[in-house]
């Protein structure tokens, strides 16, 4: 039964959801709270975690052309979807502000409190640069872009963040993206390459457990947000990669048979013994797949860069 009240945010709706379906499953974008963020910034410093590393590396290799690229003849605005901490964007942020380049920054997140963190260790450290944070969802947030921005816009999207939706999800997301786009503009977004499959278990698997809290942070703010009593201990954190897919999956499997009280969405969850919650997807890519994922997005692949490994590559996406 819904509860009689009513749902009372997305959060709520998409726990009671994905708690009743067969099989459950929860959304990896509810990990993201301040614990969760935390989390995945101790996430990007474990050594087996090489997407983080990969992607600086291809930064600090290709600086100068990559700067050189996103430059127009009014100069550009650069919007980064998913700022986060915007380490890697510094690296970039500050060979543009040293040479001159005429351009501002515009992180888009939900979060206020990340865009705040990010605003004043930006000007602390790049005092002269313009930034203009836009608190939203990234939809929403292009669409007024698109009618504001006169210039040219770069799009950034980093981290390997698309990995996280279905190829058909995938899809509808850069097709809006490409919608907020004019001739001129240009995308740049990360993609985490098909690699040894056990370079990317180890990835999210680590022995220190830091994923395995992250991946539980779902059900700790299920149960701080909602009241629940998850037993933590009681779930087994589990990853899966298929080398032919190239789809790592994570889950939380239930150790025992159970039952979970949430008392705000007025419902109790019923584990069998060894039931599974899917809760991320991390896919990961080859040329072939993001050539397609273009095209089937009226998008057109101008270059990319990649690091000595070849693990990762940043594409340049053009309308
Ligand atoms: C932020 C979605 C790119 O899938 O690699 C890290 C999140 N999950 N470890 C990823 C994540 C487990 C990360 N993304």
């Amino acid at each position: 039964m819904k509860p009689t009240t009513g749902f009372k945010s997305a959060f709520e709706e998409d726990t009671y959801k994905g708690l009743n379906s067969y099989p459950k499953y929860l959304l990896s974008k509810y990990i993201y709270d301040q614990k969760g963020d935390k989390l995945f910034q101790k996430i990007m410093e474990m050594p087996e975690y090489y997407l983080t590393k990969c992607e600086t590396e291809i930064f600090k290799g290709n600086t100068p052309a990559i700067a050189d690229s996103f430059n127009g003849p009014d100069g550009f605005d650069l919007i980064e979807l998913g700022a986060g901490d915007g380490k890697k964007t510094k690296i970039l942020l500050r060979h543009l502000t040293e040479k001159n380049y005429e351009f501002t920054y515009q992180p888009v997140d939900i979060s206020q409190n990340v865009l705040d963190e990010l605003q004043s260790s930006l000007l602390e450290e790049l005092p002269d640069i313009q930034i203009k944070p836009q608190q939203g969802t990234y939809f929403k947030t292009l669409e007024r872009l698109s009618d504001y921005n006169t210039r040219k816009k770069v799009i950034l999207v980093l981290g390997s963040n698309i990995g996280n939706l279905l190829h058909k999800d995938a899809i509808d997301f850069l097709k809006n993206i490409k919608s907020s786009m004019s001739q001129e503009d240009m995308l740049f977004m990360g993609f985490d390459q098909k690699k040894d499959p056990q370079k990317i278990l180890d990835a999210y698997n680590d022995p220190a457990g830091i994923t395995e809290a992250f991946n539980k942070n779902l059900l700790s703010r299920i149960n701080r947000d909602l009241d629940a009593d998850f037993d933590l201990d009681s779930f087994l954190h589990w990853e899966t990669y298929d080398p032919e897919t190239g789809t790592a999956k994570s889950f939380l499997v239930s150790k025992t048979e159970q039952q979970v009280k949430i008392p705000k969405l007025e419902f109790t969850a019923h584990f069998k013994a060894w039931e599974t919650i899917h809760t991320e997807i991390s896919q990961k890519y080859d040329d072939e797949v993001v050539h397609w994922l273009a095209a089937e997005s009226g998008l057109k692949v101008e270059t990319s860069f990649t690091d000595k490994k070849e693990f990762y590559r940043n594409y340049v996406f053009r309308k």
